[in-house]
């Protein structure tokens, strides 16, 4: 098939997994074209069958907001006629849902292409919440021809939110098993922490939903007790005042502040701990990554994670901010051996058996058929 991906290029949960996917389904044969403002992060080496057309948008001297989705819009027609696309696969309602409605009425019978909308999360739950978006995240899903969404959570709050009468299908995030593999991945770990300390790996994009804050607090509990150091993996709005936090706590020797990492695989290899205490959560990709490569997750009763971590037997989920339940937990699991390493063996095997990259995309593959013939 030829499939256009319409994704946001960013370290973002939702570009990594349509980066992901299109390089999965590439590799099965079909020819993948990336529609976005810039080359997605995962996609800078070179992969046979996918194509790259990059998004231009004007900034004119009236345009107080430059309309990349208008943009957007004209450049999908293009990529579809020019190069007889089946379907386009929007990640993110908002705006490539959106796009992708424009881009098919642009273009009339000229084509008859398929659009296929995976909602990752906050385009559901933040941004579809906001009542200047409602109406149009509500009419782009009830415009599409197939919709997905990455957990029975996210299908339920849609439902919940859109009064949405689409049938929605759920096909998890996956990851790859096989590159997320504590035994493949190298790095040295004396960079990070001594022999003796533990180490704590968070991986965000330092947005407030992700509460950072409560990372660095239970960090700092933990780090009262046993030696140990904590690796901050990525960039946002929030890593600023995360910064600071940490000095105000006295903590800027024992944490690593990392920009995003293309290889995050390799600092998983060392990790003893995976803290996620997000107050949203529509899935947690960080957490599965962590798990395929045997890492124990602490996190929060949020959302999808429950469907991804599962309470007592990949890790421990507590609710929404209680830094102290968390704390108890992540000292329980470095302190106990037998333990860890079984939270960590489990993890991975859940990894492997329910959410593998080759299980995954060929659900993927299954409905992209379905939803072509209808
Ligand atoms: O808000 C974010 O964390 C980014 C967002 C994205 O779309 O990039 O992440 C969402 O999508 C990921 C991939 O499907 C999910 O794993 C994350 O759980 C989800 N984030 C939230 O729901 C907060």
């Amino acid at each position: 098939m030829k499939i256009g991906i319409a994704c946001y290029p960013t370290h973002g949960g939702s570009g990594v997994l349509a980066t992901e996917l299109g390089i999965s389904l590439a590799k099965r044969g079909h020819e993948i074209h990336f529609i976005s403002y810039s080359l997605p992060f995962r996609l800078n080496e070179f992969h046979e069958n996918i194509f790259f057309h990059e998004v231009d948008v004007s900034a004119y001297p009236l345009f107080k907001y430059p309309p990349y989705a208008l943009s957007l819009a004209t450049r999908l027609a293009n990529v579809v006629i020019e190069r007889d696309l089946d379907i386009i696969h929007a990640h993110y309602a908002v705006p490539h849902a959106v796009s992708g409605y424009l881009a098919r009425k642009m273009l009339g019978n000229k084509s008859h292409f398929k659009i296929i909308t995976t909602l990752h999360g906050t385009d559901v739950t933040l941004v579809g919440a906001d009542p200047t978006f409602q109406p149009i995240v509500k009419f782009s899903i009830e415009e599409s021809d197939g919709v997905t969404a990455v957990s029975n959570y996210l299908k339920r709050k849609t439902i919940e939110e859109f009064e949405i009468e689409h049938d929605i299908r759920v096909i998890y995030n996956f990851v790859d098993t096989s590159r997320f593999d504590r035994s493949k991945t190298c790095c040295e770990r004396h960079h990070y922490a001594e022999d003796h300390e533990k180490i704590l790996i968070h991986v965000s994009n330092f947005r407030p939903v992700k509460r950072v804050s409560d990372v660095v607090r239970i960090f700092d509990r933990i780090h009262k007790k046993i030696p140990s150091k904590l690796v901050l993996v990525g960039e946002g709005p929030e890593r600023i005042f995360i910064r600071q936090l940490a000095k105000e706590l006295k903590l800027l020797d024992s944490i690593h502040f990392l920009c995003q990492q293309e290889y995050v695989e390799n600092l998983y290899a060392y990790a003893d701990l995976l803290l996620l205490p997000s107050e949203q959560e529509s899935f947690g990709l960080a957490a599965l990554e962590a798990m395929s490569c045997g890492v124990p997750v602490i996190g929060t009763q949020t959302g999808g994670l429950p469907e991804v971590v599962v309470h007592g037997e990949t890790g421990f989920l507590a609710p929404i901010g209680e830094i102290g339940s968390m704390t108890r937990m992540a000292l329980r699991v470095l302190t106990d051996d037998g333990l860890r390493t079984r939270l960590g063996e489990n993890a991975k095997l859940r990894a492997r058996k329910n959410f593998d990259m080759d299980l995954i995309v060929s659900q993927y593959e299954r409905f992209y058929e379905e939803i072509s013939v209808r």
